[in-house]
């Protein structure tokens, strides 16, 4: 890769890394403000400002305008981003991207402008009416660095490949190679990490919150905002002091919150969940509300939930969604996030990042 910029940490003080925001303004401004993000910390944007989500103008709009006002700010690409240079190469296969999605940026910016594409659209027609609109807005995604090296912190939008000397990575896989964690590095520092959902790595109780690898020192945050139904926006923060840098995190997601009414103690060894890439499963015996399932790609068992069971026209079966298939202990008087309350005898929840099920009397009233 060629664009690493180097960048000077204070030594003392705040850094907060936000990565895969996908569009969505509302929770970035609410991300901030819970953090109580003031001119004095750092903020590293690490890839993904656009697409999936609804408003990826705006979230561009707003991070150029954050970054262009306030010098702490730094913005790295992601392979959403990077997708303004297919349109800059005159890329046709782009005009397929776009009439296939639903929310992307060029889609945005082609409506706001009202420029409809029909079977006759080329690819240059498209380029020549976005550079004149928002020209500086192309200009500075295609300019944004692949990673940023600070002393003891490198970021990078998915990961790096594990040889002698790091800069040699791919671009291409700097911005969208799989699953970094199960990967490895030879840096010396901290890699921090978005792009591959983090709830994609659970094993006992699923949880969207940033996973710190002390031993592989890899730092992966994204919390799957859009793209998983339980999905939230991670705020991971670096704080520096003399004596050693310490982490910590914040969340905000879309779900309802909701008093909990009753205890209940969850069963331990009902645990895991179902996620990107193995969702084939075998269902071994079937229960009132949960049937016990055999996942063949991983020989694990999971108890998963009768309503996320689909059957496909071969007979194979397959889940519904990405689905924990643990419990959760709550105890009455707290607020969880309720993800889904429309099943049997049971309701989904989210708790201080972690997803499972709970009696749906718990939440009566
Ligand atoms: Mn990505």
């Amino acid at each position: 890769m060629d664009k690493i910029n180097e960048l000077k940490l204070p030594e003392t003080g705040r850094v907060i890394v936000i990565s895969d925001i996908h569009g969505e303004i509302g929770l970035f401004k609410e991300l901030l403000n819970k953090a109580g993000f003031s001119g004095e910390d750092y903020l590293i944007i690490n890839g993904d400002l656009c697409e999936k989500g609804g408003n990826s103008k705006e979230v561009v709009r707003y991070v150029m305008e954050l970054a262009a006002t306030n010098p702490n700010v730094h913005v790295i690409e992601g392979n959403c981003d990077a997708l303004v240079e297919h349109l800059l190469k005159e890329n046709p296969q782009l005009l397929n991207y776009l009439a296939a999605r639903e929310h992307t940026l060029i889609g945005e910016w082609l409506k706001e402008v009202g420029f409809q594409l029909n079977d006759h659209s080329t690819i240059q027609e498209v380029k020549e009416v976005l550079l004149r609109y928002y020209g500086k807005e192309m200009e500075w995604l295609a300019n944004l660095p692949t990673a940023i090296e600070t002393d003891r912190y490198i970021f990078v939008h998915a990961g790096l490949e594990d040889g002698e000397d790091w800069k040699e990575t791919e671009r291409s896989n700097a911005l969208a190679m799989p699953s970094f964690l199960e990967k490895s590095h030879r840096t010396g520092k901290f890699v921090v990490v978005g792009h591959w959902p983090v709830v994609n790595y659970s094993t006992d109780i699923p949880s969207d919150n940033p996973i710190i690898d002390e031993a592989k020192k890899i730092i992966a945050i994204d919390g799957g905002n859009v793209i998983k139904p339980t999905g939230q926006l991670n705020a991971f923060i670096i704080q520096r002091t003399a004596e050693g840098d310490s982490f910590s995190h914040l969340y905000v997601d879309k779900l309802p919150s909701r008093a909990v009414t009753k205890d209940f103690v969850a069963d331990s060894a009902i645990k895991g969940s179902i996620n990107y890439p193995f969702y084939t499963i075998v269902p071994v015996e079937r229960g009132e509300f949960f049937t016990l399932c055999r996942q063949p790609e991983t020989g694990r068992m999971f108890y998963v939930k009768n309503e996320y069971i689909l059957q496909n026209e071969n007979g194979d079966f397959t889940i519904k969604t990405d689905v924990s298939c643990a419990q959760i202990s709550v105890t009455k008087g707290e607020t969880v996030s309720v993800i889904d309350e429309d099943c049997s005898g049971y309701a989904l929840i989210k708790k201080e990042g972690k997803a499972g099920w709970i009696p749906g009397e718990c939440l009566m009233d």
